[in-house]
């Protein structure tokens, strides 16, 4: 690797399969609005995507969101990057999102941020997000081809319309890859995650992987869908199965050849704290860091 990213990803848990030993990551839930609907969405999970079962993310307003990273930083040494990734689409809530951000830079300007998008308003935001010094994106993309897009988001929110079907899916594709392009242009360090759902876009995803390494993307994360019925997901109720181990493993096998896979993901809450796989985030809810004041 080039030093200059070498030095970017040497401590940020996700990019770095190394890093994750000892550096750890938080997120905060500055972002409830979403701009399109995922059919494996329940808003409880993220990075982006996620749908396992839990507690809805406490929602932060920017300054609340600051006082916990503060906290956080101050307890946890090895904290070294905020993600904001949810419980909705940190794009579709530009102005919470970027405002955090920039306290965020002025008020703690030794952690690293990181924010993860579905890419609708990824074009629009990528100038900012290189302003901000965002060094590290994810883009969560889950097909390349309208007519599989059809199958997994049955409508987006753009342009002040509601928009449905293959139309739907065919703009978000575009909005993804453009801003997936203009950020490689502007330097910045691009993860793409792929939820995997069999029979709808597991072949496919390999062409997904080679088209964004194609486009300079600098790591590829397959990840599970998790479609349990209790969960009430469209994919839950519609009795969409999920991966096993084995397919999962085979899929990421298949992609590495093209490009670098992350394969160390714990598919964290939208308002995890601490190493990945740990959940510290009940340690630090806002009544007990005012409580610490
Ligand atoms: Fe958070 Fe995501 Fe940044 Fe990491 S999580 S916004 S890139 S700091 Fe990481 Fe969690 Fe997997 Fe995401 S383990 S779900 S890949
Ligand atoms: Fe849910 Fe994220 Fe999809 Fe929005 S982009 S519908 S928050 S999974």
């Amino acid at each position: 690797l080039p030093d200059t990213i070498r030095d970017k990803v040497a401590n940020h848990p996700c990019f770095s399969e190394q890093a994750h030993h000892y550096f750890a990551r938080m997120h905060v839930a500055v972002a409830p609005a979403c701009n399109i609907q995922c059919n494996y969405c329940n808003r409880k999970y993220d990075c982006s995507n996620e749908s396992r079962p839990g507690v809805v993310s406490e929602v932060l307003s920017p300054a609340q969101a600051v006082k916990k990273v503060k906290a956080v930083a101050a307890a946890i040494p090895q904290m070294s990057v905020l993600g904001i990734a949810g419980p909705g689409d940190p794009l579709a809530n530009p102005q919470r999102t970027f405002e955090t951000f920039r306290r965020l830079s002025e008020e703690a300007p030794d952690i690293k941020l990181c924010v993860s998008t579905n890419g609708l308003n990824l074009p629009a935001c990528a100038e900012e997000i290189s302003k901000h010094n965002i060094d590290h994106v994810t883009i969560t993309i889950n097909c390349v081809d309208p007519e599989i897009g059809a199958r997994i988001y049955p409508w987006i929110f753009w342009e002040n319309r509601r928009i449905r079907g293959v139309e739907a899916a065919r703009i978000l594709i575009e909005q993804q890859q453009k801003g997936l392009e203009m950020l490689i242009e502007r330097g910045v360090l691009v993860k793409v995650n792929s939820v995997m759902i069999p029979g709808i876009n597991d072949e496919h995803l390999k062409e997904v992987s080679r088209i964004v390494k194609e486009k300079g993307a600098f790591l590829h994360n397959v990840m599970p869908i998790i479609a349990e019925a209790e969960h009430g997901t469209y994919f839950g109720l519609t009795g969409q199965r999920e991966p096993t181990a084995a397919e999962l493993e085979a899929l990421q096998d298949a992609c590495a050849g093209d490009m670098n896979m992350m394969r160390h993901c714990r598919q964290c809450r939208a308002d995890a704290v601490g190493l990945l796989g740990e959940d510290r985030g009940e340690e630090f809810t806002l009544d007990k860091i005012d409580a610490m004041e």
